[in-house]
Formats: C-alpha cells, sequence, structure tokens
C-alpha cells in the first residue's frame, strides 16, 4: 500500500497520473500548501526538504516526484517503464525533457499567472511571462514534428512518461497557452486526457483545487 502526499498542483499531479495509470492502490493525504502544513514538524521528518509530493512506502519515505514515479513503476514491474534498457532510457530521457524544459517553462508562466495573485505573491511579472512563453514555443516545435512518426513521448506504446507530461501541459488551459499551431501536440493531449486513469487522479484532487482556487 502506497500514501501519496500532495497538493494539486503539477509535481503531485504527476505522481497522481502515474499511480492511477499503474493502477496500484494508494491513500490520497493532501497537504495544504496554503497553510504551510508542510514545514510543520511532524511533516518535515518525513524527507526534510518540506515540499510535495512525498511517497510513503513500507514505513519509507521518498519525495521527487520523479524519483517516486519511475520507484513505483519500477516496483510494479509496469510495461509502462520498460524493462529494456534502451526502451526505459527513453522514457527517462523524455521524463527529463519535460522536467527540464517545457514543463519547467510552463510552471513559471502558472506561478505567475496563477499561484502569484492566488497566494499574494505579487504582480504577474509580463517579462517573465513573455521570456518563458517564448521557450515552451522553441520545444514544442521539435515535439510537434516528433509526433508526425509517433503516438507517444518514448516508445511504441504509452509510457510513464506521457502520464508524467500530461501534469505540465495541463497547465496549458489555466494559463491560456495557444496550442493552435501545434495540432499533433495537441491530440497527444486529448489522448492523455481521455484516459480513465486521468479522470481519477483528477477526482482525488478536483476538492481541494475546487474550494481554494474558486
Ligand atoms: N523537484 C520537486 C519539486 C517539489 C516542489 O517544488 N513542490 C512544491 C509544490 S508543486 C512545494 O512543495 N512547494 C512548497 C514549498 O516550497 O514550501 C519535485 O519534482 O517533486
Amino acid at each position: 500500500m502506497y500514501r501519496l502526499h500532495g497538493f494539486f498542483t503539477q509535481n503531485t499531479m504527476k505522481t497522481l497520473y502515474v499511480l492511477e495509470a499503474l493502477g496500484v492502490d494508494y491513500e490520497f493525504c493532501f497537504v495544504d500548501l496554503m497553510q504551510r502544513e508542510n514545514r510543520t514538524e511532524s511533516f518535515m521528518k518525513k524527507p526534510p526538504i518540506g515540499k510535495v509530493p512525498v511517497l510513503e512506502h513500507d514505513g519509507e519515505y521518498l519525495c521527487e516526484s520523479g524519483a517516486i514515479c519511475r520507484y513505483v513503476s519500477t516496483i510494479e514491474k509496469s510495461p509502462l517503464f520498460p524493462a529494456d534498457k534502451l526502451e526505459r532510457a527513453r522514457v527517462d530521457q523524455w521524463m527529463t525533457f519535460f522536467s527540464c524544459h517545457p514543463g519547467r517553462w510552463l510552471t513559471e508562466i502558472y506561478f505567475e499567472k496563477i499561484i502569484k495573485p492566488k497566494a499574494n505573491l505579487g504582480e504577474t511579472d509580463p517579462v517573465a511571462c513573455e521570456r518563458a512563453e517564448n521557450f515552451v514555443h522553441q520545444q514544442f516545435l521539435p515535439l510537434e514534428r516528433r509526433f508526425e512518426f509517433t503516438d507517444w513521448l518514448a516508445n511504441d506504446a504509452m509510457s510513464t512518461a506521457d502520464v508524467f507530461a500530461l501534469a505540465y501541459m495541463e497547465q496549458v488551459h489555466a494559463i491560456d497557452f495557444p496550442l493552435n499551431d501545434y495540432p499533433r501536440i495537441q491530440e497527444w493531449v486529448g489522448r492523455l486526457e481521455a484516459l480513465d486513469s486521468t479522470t481519477r487522479a483528477r477526482a482525488r484532487v478536483q476538492p481541494y483545487a475546487q474550494a481554494m482556487m474558486s
């Protein structure tokens, strides 16, 4: 049995999408970041980083969304994280690409446009948004070309990398990032959003997100 401590933003969503796609049994424990529940003494006894998501499994704690996704995918021996070394490396490659490049910049725009005003962290910075948008466009161009040849990021079938990346991609809705020039990327996101596992993951956080963001 797994227990996931998390919020409703992209780092937690990566792990929720992966846990649901793997079909594992887990408990979700909401950590209210607005109330600084991640900085309480008891939470800081988990990995002392004070950030979510945190996975609890067999009495051990693990943080960092990518590490959690790889760990559970490995434990479950899932085809979503193939045993073949090269295929697995390709999954890893795309997870890292999303974390370091388009995901990083989409998250920056989300922070500027959504989190800052909501959490009273100051004005949205238009210069930071424009810079981040330019980086996203730079990275979406080769991604769009890639989807001319394949339906999924890493190999011939959907993998942990695709559902992991959805957590970054779905931010485009909230930040009004235009995908008009990227029809294949839109189709890929549509395939991921249509999964039952995506619906189940969203249902886990929806009551908390609705209460806080409305
Ligand atoms: N690299 C980490 C980032 C974790 C992270 O920054 N989590 C944010 C929420 S999305 C957090 O806990 N922020 C609260 C804080 O820093 O006090 C991951 O991928 O899990």
